[in-house]
Parts: C-alpha cells; structure tokens; sequence
C-alpha cells in the first residue's frame, strides 16, 4: 500500500518535470528561431579609487592605479567612459556639418561673478578633464582646447561658464586643457601653447587644435570651434577693436589648427618672452608654408574681451619686432620639434584639466 502510494508520487513527478523541459525547450527554440530583439547588456562602471582621483593626480600616476593598463584603458578610468560588455547597438551616424541646436547671438556680459560649483552643476553631461562627446551622434571632428594660463582663476570662470554649453551645442568631441606657467618668471604665452598640443595628444587622438586667451568669449555659437581646410582665426570681431580686425595679418587670441597644419609650420615659437609678436610670427609660419588664413564673418566672429589691466611679469618684449623679421629664418629649428619642459603637476577637474609646466627662462 505504502509502496505504491511512493509510486504514484514518483510518476507524478516525472510527469511534472518532463512537462518542464518540454516548455523550456518550446520557449529556447522560439527565440532562437525568431532571434527575438531582447538583448542582454552589461555595463560595467568602472569604480575610482577616490584616493587616487581625488588628489587629482599626474596622468603617469594613474598609470600605476592598473598594472597592467594601458594608457587609453587609465584614460577611460580618469574619465569615467563607460566600458560596455556584450553590447550590440546600433551604430550612431556622423553628427550634422551644422549642428541643429546653435542659437546664434548670445548676450555676454561680465557684471555678475561666476561660482564653479554652479557650472559644474549646469554641465552634468561633462566626463572628468572638461571632456564632453555627443551622445546621440559622432562628432565631426575631436578637438582639443588648449589655453594659456597664469592669475587668471576669475577670467576662467567666465570662460568655463560660456565655453562648455557653447561646445556641446556644437556638438564637438572636446577637451579642455589649461597649461599654467609655473613660477614668477616672464610669461610665454606660444610656448605654452605648444605644451598644450603636445600634453593633449597623450590623452587622446585629437585632430583639431583650438588655441585661446581666457579672457576672450564668442558672441555667437555659429562661430563652431573647429577646424578648417586652412588655419582659421575666429576672434575676428572684438569689443576691444570695435568689433573690427585691428589689422590683416592679425591672428591673435582664438585660432584653430589641424594637427597637420600644426605640424607643417613646427608648432609655435618658444622664443617670445613677455608680450607681443609671437602670434604675428605664427602668422608668418603660416604664410611661408603656402597657407591661407580662414575667417568667419566679422558677424557670426563677434566676441567680448574681460576687461583687465596689464598682467605682472608679462610686459611688452622688446625684442618681438627683431624676431618676427626673422620667422623664416628661425622656424625650422624653434618650435614643437625642440620644445622642453617639465610637467610639474595635473590637476583633473570635471570642468578642465590643468598642467601645470615649468618652462624655463628666457
Ligand atoms: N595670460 C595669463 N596670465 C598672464 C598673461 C597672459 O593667463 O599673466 C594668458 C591669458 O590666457 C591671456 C593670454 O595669455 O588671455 C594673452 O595675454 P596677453 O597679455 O598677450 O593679452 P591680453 O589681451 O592683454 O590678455 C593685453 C595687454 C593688456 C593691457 C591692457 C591695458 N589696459
Ligand atoms: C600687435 C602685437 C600682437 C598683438 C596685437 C594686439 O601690435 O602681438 O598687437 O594686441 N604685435 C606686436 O607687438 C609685434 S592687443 O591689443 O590684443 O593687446 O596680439
């Protein structure tokens, strides 16, 4: 009695369990048969170690955070890029040669004073250095904005504030990099510039170089930080000169240059200590390798200056006007192929990166 009663428990059982396989394997062939859109993803967020990140430390640093890393594995780590496992999507299609969300004309003014927080807080959609790349398109072109530094905290606030929604707007893969001279010594603002080219393309395959006072704002976002088929210059239409070019060959304040028009003039000089000159020789550079400046329109390059007073240890050089009679002469021998330096630190903000260089002296 008892013995069939344990029977008829196994045989329902089986029953049961055969019945199971059978709909696992109906349910298993149907997506298999019909390949059913339900894909499974894994992301994978990698974590910082906030030791590491917060003391924003030297690129190399971050190298030693993974043995075994290399440099674009750290980069994805410093910019918090997501690593997608398993992904299939669909791929993006190239971003508009014009970007559908400009806005044209901007107000720009100066009279309200600028808190970081807030604009860290107005561009959420930013990745640790000042990074930024559309989401939902491939920018045209990946450019890296490079800017020379020294005392000016305030006029990079405004800069901040009105450059990153400007460049997303463009839709631009960009980067900020901020090159600070270290110490007291006279300012060198092209080599500055140099190093920023150089430190830039460590971090990432950039084609476009974008080369900017801190004080200078475009008035109009049609004004695309970008490169041209030639050097283009873009602060073509200053408050200061009465929204007038202050002459032609001027090339100072904003310009863009392709990594290979870059390379075809051997950078910038690193001669030029204090102001003046360097970017009439830049000019020259230009010039005697067969390039023609390109411009926007004095409307679309409508830009404001931040009003300020001479910066110390930045006076006038009084050798410029002897140097730029020479560009020819001297511009295979001085510029990125001989530039040195030494990185003395690098600051990683969600807004901008800072290198900080020793460069010498005169
Ligand atoms: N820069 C600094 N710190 C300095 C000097 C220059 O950050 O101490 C940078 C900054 O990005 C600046 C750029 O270098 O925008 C060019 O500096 P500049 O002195 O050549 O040009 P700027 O137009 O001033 O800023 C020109 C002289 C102003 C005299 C004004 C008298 N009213
Ligand atoms: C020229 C300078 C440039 C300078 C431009 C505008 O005279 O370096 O003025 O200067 N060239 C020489 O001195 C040889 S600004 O008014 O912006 O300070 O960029």
């Amino acid at each position: 009695m008892q013995e069939s009663v344990l029977l008829n428990f196994f045989t329902k059982y089986c029953v049961v369990l055969v019945c199971l396989c059978g709909v696992h394997l109906v349910v298993a062939l149907f997506f298999y048969l019909t390949e059913s859109p339900i894909k499974f993803t894994y992301y994978r967020k990698i974590k910082l170690d906030p030791d590491i990140f917060s003391s924003q430390s030297h690129r190399t640093a971050a190298l030693g955070i993974h043995d075994n890393g290399t440099e674009a594995e750290v980069n994805k780590l410093l910019y918090g890029d997501v690593i997608k496992d398993d992904v299939d999507e669909e791929p993006l299609e190239p971003c508009p040669e014009t970007s559908p969300l400009l806005v044209g004309p901007m107000r720009v003014d100066f009279s309200e004073p600028v808190n970081l927080d807030m604009v860290r807080e107005e561009n959420p959609q930013l990745e640790m250095g000042g990074r930024y790349k559309p989401s939902d398109c491939v920018a045209l072109q990946k450019v890296a904005i490079i800017i020379p530094f020294r005392n000016r905290g305030e006029h990079l606030k405004y800069w901040l504030h009105y450059l990153h929604p400007i460049l997303k707007r463009q839709q631009l893969d960009y980067g900020i990099y901020v090159i600070q001279q270290d110490g007291e010594g006279t300012f060198n603002r092209a080599k500055l510039l140099n190093v920023g080219y150089v430190e830039a393309l460590k971090e990432y395959d950039y084609d476009c170089f974008i080369f900017s006072d801190v004080d200078i704002i475009p008035m109009d976002d049609r004004n695309t930080y970008k490169c041209s088929s030639q050097p283009r210059h873009l602060s073509v239409s200053m408050d200061k000169f009465g929204f007038r070019l202050p002459y032609k060959q001027y090339f100072g304040g904003v310009s863009a240059m392709s990594k290979e028009q870059f390379q075809k003039i051997n950078g910038f000089p690193n001669n030029y200590w204090g102001w003046g000159g360097e970017d009439d020789d830049i000019f020259n550079r230009l010039v005697f390798r067969g390039m023609k400046i390109s411009r926007p329109s004095g409307d679309i390059g409508k830009c404001r200056m931040i009003r300020h007073s001479r910066d110390k240890k930045n006076e006038p050089n009084p050798q410029r006007f002897k140097r730029i009679a020479h560009t020819r002469q001297t511009m295979n021998t001085d510029g990125i192929k001989s530039l040195s330096y030494k990185v003395v630190d690098i600051d990683i903000d969600l807004l901008y990166t800072q290198i900080t260089v020793d460069i010498g002296k005169p």
